[in-house]
Formats: structure tokens, C-alpha cells, sequence
């Protein structure tokens, strides 16, 4: 899974970056690190199943804290977006090019109005939110208009005289957006578009089939970042007429609380609402402030929204369950002893046979039939997975 960030200059994505992709606990053996230059690893943050079946995990590519399951995730950070972005103007394209791989993105506002449209400090309440949420859209829905335009010549040509789909030619144009085609065909109907001749769209038409499909394809989540000063409150409020989900968040924050926890300062649990100042160790008079500032937030917002808004991405606009694959049904454990060692992410109509394609192709192919830990029932291949099952997978190719 891949979250990309989107959002114009300077409203605070590398910070969101940064804060989603430390974990600020020390633990063996787990790549915290950035994978590609722009790519990092974050981590949903999930109830584990450990706490109900009172078993200690020692989990091998996730994390366990105190009953709560870190399950990682892709993340991309992304060049800022100027207006004009689609027809090259700044790093447009190469910010653009770059969203193309996302499952879902996050959209980062400078909820304060501390920058202008081009990204420029200026006065808190002077930049317009609302505004920064809209031009990001329009500059996106634009740059598939472009893509999709430069060969829809080739493509209504195409379609003359052969019964090949519509909804096929155009997702032929789109491959490598991470677009299905299914996607295309409902976003056809939806723009009042199906049946109606590629040749003889006019170019409202084409944006309007954009927009829709955008909607469907690159689900998207508000980050009303910078809540922490100027006038985020009311703009708060008005962010409230888009009509996508708008978390606010202070990435700055949760980058300090990270910090704080890694240097051993405070006790925090990325996603909590509160956290410990460690009693043996003398805070600096800054140091002081800075949290009783930071702790000011928490209290208004109840977390730096940082961790809500991974969960939301996931859970909400992604709809993903969280499935256990183990070895052994009654102690929960791979070959080796590892206690719960994965905790996998799946999309919600996974079947059983989905679980062991994932974990191993191997495993898929040999598929005899599952176990739910829960249960103990035999399950089949057709099985659908629910959040939080614990699976064993029976296949031809297992070992004993
Ligand atoms: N007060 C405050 N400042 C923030 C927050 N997040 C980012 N900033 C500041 O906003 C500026 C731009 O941040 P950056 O992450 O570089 O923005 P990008 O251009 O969108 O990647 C930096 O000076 C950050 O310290 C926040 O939550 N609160
Ligand atoms: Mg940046």
C-alpha cells in the first residue's frame, strides 16, 4: 500500500513526511529508513489481537506496543504544487508523475493561512485554505486531462470500425496510474459519459470524466495542517465545505514527540493523546515550554492527527482489514515460535486463498483449506477474511 502527499509549497508535507515515518522507539531489526529517496515506511496503528487471546507476540515485520499493532506502510512525499503545475509549470510534472503510483493521498493544507498560493510565508489568516484544497484538485484533474488528451486522437481512431470498449482504449491511455478498469467504466456512467462517441467529447466533457474518476481512483484525505496557530480554528470550520474528510493535524508536533520519545525525554505512543515526561531526566527551560505547548494541542484536538489520519486513509478510504497468519491455531505461532509474527493489511473482500497467495505463492497454490484461531473451524478458499481473523493456511507445500 502507498500513500502519496500531496499539497501546495511550504504547508508542511515534508514535515507530515517526517513525523509519519519515525517510529520514536528503538526496536531490532526494522527498516525505519527511507526505502527511495522520496519513499519511507509509516505504520497503522491498529488494536493487536494479542491483548484477547492473551498471548505475548514477538511479531517479526511489525511492531507490537502495549497491545497496540504498528503495521507498516508505504509513504511518498512529493514536490510541492504551484498553480499552472500540469502544463510543467515548477517540479508540476515531476510532482504529478509521482502521484501516479499512490493507493490513496493525503492532502496537506496550511490550515493557518501562513502562505500565499505559490507557497510564500506570509501574514497567519492571510492565505486561504479552501482555495489551496481547490487549486491542488483543479492542477490534478488538469494533468490527467492533458495525459489522457494527448492521445485520444490516436485513441478514437482506434476505436473506429473495431467493437473494442471504450472503457478499454481508455484504460490502455491511463496504465501505470494505478487506475482499473472498472474504475473507468463507473466514472463513465457517473459523467453522464457512457455510449457517448471518445471522437465527439468536447473538453468539458473530458474534465468532468477526469474529476470523477479522480474521486474514485486517488481516494483522498485533508491534513488541515499548522493547526497549532493563527486563525486554523474558523478555517477549520469552512474547510468543513469540501466534501472530502478534513483531520486536523501539527506535524511539527508529532516530529517533536518522536523525537522526544527516541531520546528517551517522554513516553509516547505514536497516535496517542497524552504523553510522560520521563522523571529522571531535567528538561531544559525550552524544552519545557516547547511541551507544555505541544501538550496545549493535544489537549485542544485530542492527538497531532498524524497517526488518525494514516488510520483513516487505510481503514476508511481504503476499507482494509487486518488478518494474522499463523502456523499453529492453538499457539499462535510460525515455525520458529514467533508469537503472531505478521499482521498483514488486505483489502476487505480478501479470501483465505488471497491471504496464502500473499504470504507466499507457494502457500496460494497448494491451498488444501484454513483454520480460523478463533473458532477452530475449517474454513475454505472462498472464505472472506474478516478484520482481526487469525488464519492458519493448510497447503500441499506445507511442512511439519
Ligand atoms: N507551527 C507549525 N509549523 C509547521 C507545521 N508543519 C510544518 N511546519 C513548518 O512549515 C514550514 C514548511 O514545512 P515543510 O515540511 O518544509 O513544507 P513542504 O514544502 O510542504 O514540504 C517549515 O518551516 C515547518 O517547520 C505545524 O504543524 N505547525
Ligand atoms: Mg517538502
Amino acid at each position: 500500500m502507498l500513500i502519496g502527499i500531496i499539497g501546495k509549497s511550504n504547508v508542511g508535507k515534508s514535515t507530515f513526511f517526517n513525523a509519519a515515518t519515525s517510529l520514536g522507539v528503538q526496536t531490532a531489526n526494522f527498516p525505519f529508513t527511507t526505502i527511495e529517496p522520496n519513499i519511507g515506511i509509516g505504520h497503522i496503528r491498529t488494536p493487536c489481537v494479542c491483548t484477547e487471546f492473551h498471548v505475548k507476540d514477538n511479531p517479526l515485520h511489525s511492531i507490537c506496543i502495549d497491545g497496540n499493532r504498528y503495521i507498516p506502510i508505504r509513504i511518498l512525499d512529493v514536490a510541492g504544487l504551484v498553480p499552472g503545475a500540469h502544463s510543467g509549470r515548477g517540479l508540476g510534472n515531476q510532482f504529478l508523475d509521482s502521484a501516479r503510483e499512490a493507493d490513496a493521498l493525503v492532502h496537506v493544507v496550511d490550515v493557518a493561512g501562513s502562505t500565499d498560493l505559490e507557497g510564500r510565508a506570509v501574514n497567519p489568516g492571510t492565505g486561504d485554505p479552501i482555495q489551496d484544497a481547490d487549486f491542488v484538485l483543479e492542477e490534478f484533474d488538469l494533468w490527467l486531462v492533458t495525459n489522457l488528451k494527448k492521445n485520444l486522437e490516436k485513441a478514437s481512431r482506434d476505436l473506429q470500425g473495431t467493437p473494442e470498449k471504450i472503457s478499454k482504449v481508455l484504460s490502455r491511455q491511463l496504465s501505470g496510474l494505478s487506475i482499473k478498469e472498472s474504475q473507468i467504466i463507473t466514472s463513465l456512467i457517473e459523467a453522464g459519459l457512457d455510449g457517448k462517441k471518445l471522437s465527439s467529447w468536447s473538453a468539458s466533457d473530458l474534465l468532468m470524466f477526469c474529476r470523477t474518476l479522480r474521486k474514485m481512483a486517488k481516494p483522498m484525505i485533508v491534513a488541515a495542517n499548522k493547526a497549532d496557530f493563527g486563525p486554523a480554528e474558523s478555517n477549520l470550520q469552512k474547510l468543513k465545505s469540501l466534501d472530502t474528510e478534513v483531520i486536523p493535524c501539527i506535524s511539527e508536533a508529532e516530529v517533536m514527540l518522536k523525537l522526544g520519545s527516541k531520546n528517551g525525554l517522554l513516553r509516547y505512543r505514536p497516535g496517542d493523546s497524552s504523553f510522560d515526561i520521563n522523571p529522571k531526566v531535567l528538561l531544559r527551560e525550552e524544552q519545557k515550554k516547547a511541551l507544555e505547548k505541544v501538550q496545549a494541542v493535544l489537549t485542544k484536538y485530542g492527538s497531532t492527527g498524524v497517526q488518525q489520519i494514516l488510520n483513516r486513509v487505510c481503514f476508511g478510504l481504503l476499507g482494509m482489514i487486518v488478518v494474522y497468519p499463523v502456523e499453529d491455531e492453538n499457539r499462535l505461532i510460525d515455525k520458529k515460535g514467533n508469537v503472531l509474527p505478521d499482521a498483514y493489511l488486505l483489502p476487505k473482500d480478501s479470501t483465505a486463498k488471497d491471504l496464502a497467495e500473499r504470504v507466499h505463492e507457494q502457500l496460494g497454490k497448494g491451498f488444501l483449506y484454513a483454520v480460523d484461531a478463533r473458532s477452530k473451524q475449517r474454513v475454505g478458499a472462498e472464505y472472506k477474511l474478516k478484520d482481526r481473523d487469525v488464519i492458519k493456511i493448510v497447503s500441499t507445500t506445507s511442512r511439519r
